[in-house]
């Protein structure tokens, strides 16, 4: 039985301040039935993880290197330092704007797991590689780059997110056939590369435009365990009610 997990992704919004008052506004309402987080700014990370009792706090992304010449970048160490216990790597924002790749995902994701951090995967097709009728290949060769060479024991408690990128901030969200159809396609990779065992326990998240009015078809989904958040996680009113949906 796995049990669900529903992060918002604030990306580059909320000061520390908005942050702390978010988090005393939310984290009273979270409930055990899920696990509920947010990523925040890794300036926000420290006083988040220090005001959240329920929920998880979350990294947007970390460097694979322990330290050294690496100019504005935050390593894993400095995120255990603080408390943090998931991260979010491989975002596609990352992917298509900072240069991330299924290689450089893979590297965080070993370092993640070598210090007990949950590393929150992204995949997911652009526009035209849907239309291309590529999905499927784009989501396999993803999971084989960026979850290459783990042990299938450290595969059980990741987390993987697909998030269709043509579905991302722009109100068009995936319909619950296709994101389940993507979803059970994740599982099928996992457990072709991992095993059975390890596919039936990861937790696998749909993103891209999900809200209120849609949370509960996704996780009505049989592959679908949560859900990747970002617009409808920025204010509390609307986190709440996606919190309240999912008892
Ligand atoms: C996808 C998602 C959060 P949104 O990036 O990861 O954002 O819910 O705004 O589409």
């Amino acid at each position: 039985m796995r049990k669900p997990i529903i992060v918002g992704n604030w990306k580059m919004n909320k000061t520390i301040a908005e942050a702390v008052d978010f988090i005393k506004a939310v984290d009273p309402v979270c409930h055990d039935g899920a696990t509920y987080g947010v990523g925040t700014s890794f300036l926000a990370l420290q006083d988040s993880v220090k005001h959240a009792k329920n929920l998880i706090i979350a990294a947007e992304n970390c460097h694979f290197a322990d330290s050294g010449a690496f100019t504005g970048e935050v390593s894993v160490p400095m995120l255990e330092e603080i408390g943090v216990k998931y991260c979010i790597i491989g975002h596609s924002e990352r992917r298509q704007m900072f240069g991330d790749t299924d290689e450089s995902v893979n590297k965080k994701a070993k370092r993640l797991i070598d210090a007990d951090i949950t590393p929150i995967v992204c995949i997911g097709e652009t526009e035209a590689q849907y239309d291309a009728g590529e999905t499927e290949t784009v989501i396999r060769s993803q999971l084989s780059g960026s979850l290459a060479d783990l042990c299938p024991d450290c595969v059980k408690g990741i987390v993987v997110a697909y998030e269709p990128i043509w579905a991302i901030g722009t109100g068009k969200s995936a319909t619950k056939e296709d994101a389940q159809k993507c979803c059970h396609i994740v599982r099928d990779q996992i457990e072709k590369m991992y095993g059975k065992e390890a596919a039936d326990a990861v937790r696998i998240q749909y993103g891209g435009s999900v809200k209120p009015e849609n949370i509960v078809e996704y996780m009505a989904c049989p592959d679908i365990d949560g859900a990747l958040i970002g617009g409808a996680s920025l204010k509390a009113d609307s986190f709440t009610e996606i919190i309240n949906k999912t008892k």
